[in-house]
């Protein structure tokens, strides 16, 4: 049965100055899943703040907010089966020297604080990062042609 787990993924400033777009989004697409909503935006320093609101205390924070802000980034909603773990387990680790090759950030980053792609790491996290970035009007409904070969 097809399914509507939904995950947010963002390509960083550093994938879309590098042109890696297309590279991430057809992965994602061959893979099976649905992109149901997607734009390029700058972040704000506020929307930066809350995205990673998490790390608020960390020595790092300052320099992952103003990178983040830094240039434009593609923001996404992912749908299909397991869309959270499944696009986790494509992005890989956060830092690219323990990120096993074929994933994004093993294929494509050598670096923690330029590692390409942001990944919601649970349900709630996806929905929180999801309603950040989207109105649920800018979401899409609707069935890929392959869908019947993709699930059981
Ligand atoms: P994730 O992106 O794999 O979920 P998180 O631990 O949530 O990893 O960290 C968010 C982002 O903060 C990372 O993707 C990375 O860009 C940055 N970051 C995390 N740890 C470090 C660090 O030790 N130095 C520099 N940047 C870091």
């Amino acid at each position: 049965m097809v399914c509507t787990d939904r995950t947010f993924v963002m390509i960083k400033p550093d994938g879309v100055q590098r042109g890696l777009i297309g590279d991430i989004v057809s992965r994602f697409e061959r893979r099976g899943l649905k992109i149901v909503a997607m734009k390029m935006l700058v972040v704000s320093d506020s929307l930066a703040k809350k995205h990673y609101e998490e790390h608020a205390a960390k020595p790092f924070f300052p320099s992952l907010v103003s990178f983040i802000k830094s240039g434009p980034v593609v923001a996404m909603v992912v749908e299909g089966r397991n869309a959270v773990p499944i696009v986790r387990s494509m992005v890989g680790a956060t830092s690219p020297s323990n990120s096993s090759p074929g994933t994004i950030r093993g294929d494509l980053a050598l670096e923690t604080g330029r590692n390409v792609i942001h990944a919601s790491d649970s349900p709630e996290s996806a929905k929180r990062e999801i309603s950040l970035y989207f109105d649920n009007s800018e979401i899409a409904t609707y069935k890929r042609i392959d869908e019947q070969w993709l699930y059981e």
